[in-house]
């Protein structure tokens, strides 16, 4: 069995991740273990700093276990991308991230609320990254917050063509569209052909 370490300190992170994973021939997911430092995020752009994650884990981690890491965040057009990159560090925790990002837009009108989610996610080992993925999804901000599902941006985050904010979808739901669905849909796939090839350690 391979191990793969889950590199987030975000426990919605995990849960999503830890739901697509799941069942993976060949590979034993497992939770960073805790104590450990943060990771810098000096990137400009959601791989960058995937990368610097999944390198810096994986050097403390040793050479034996490989590591996933996930960088991911909230575009508006609006605002010229903002969050992005900086999404968690836009407020304090996510109920002050919501409502700063609704009053930055209180005065924009629907049609230029555009937003999109986007996830990085790199596979790395022994300090060097080895693949990385991206993917995304598109939407609008919502005029105000709905739903109780996911964590972060979701409760404002609308989908327009169900009508529904992320945080009004149940889990499997969020995991078949979301950034971090489509991200880790090619991150099974990529482990799975991993997990075939024996010898590989
Ligand atoms: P790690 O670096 O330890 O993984 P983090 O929470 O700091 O944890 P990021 O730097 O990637 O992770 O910040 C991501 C931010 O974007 C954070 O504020 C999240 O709440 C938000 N975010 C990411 N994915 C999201 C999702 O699926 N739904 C809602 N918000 C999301």
């Amino acid at each position: 069995m391979k191990r793969l370490v889950i590199a987030t300190t975000n426990a919605g992170k995990v849960r999503e991740i830890v739901s697509v994973l799941d069942g993976l021939e060949g590979w034993r997911v497992e939770p960073l273990p805790g104590g450990l430092p943060l990771a810098d995020e000096t990137g400009s752009t959601f791989v960058d700093n995937a990368v610097q994650k999944g390198e810096f884990y994986s050097r403390i981690l040793g050479p034996e276990p490989w590591v996933a890491a996930d960088d991911s965040g909230l575009v508006v057009d609006a605002l010229d991308g903002r969050p992005g990159v900086f999404s968690s560090r836009y407020a304090p925790n996510d109920e002050a991230r919501n409502r700063k990002l609704l009053g930055e837009l209180r005065n924009v009108a629907e049609p230029n609320r555009s937003a999109r989610f986007v996830c990085a996610l790199a596979l790395a080992r022994n300090g060097g990254v080895v693949w990385t993925t991206e993917g995304s999804v598109e939407g609008t901000i919502a005029l105000r917050r709905e739903g109780t599902h996911g964590f972060g941006y979701d409760p404002v985050f609308l989908l327009p063509a169900l009508g529904r904010t992320m945080a009004e979808l149940p889990p499997e739901a969020k995991n078949r569209i979301s950034h971090r669905g489509r991200a880790l849909a090619m991150f099974r796939a990529h482990l799975e052909s991993y997990g075939q090839e024996s010898g590989r350690g």
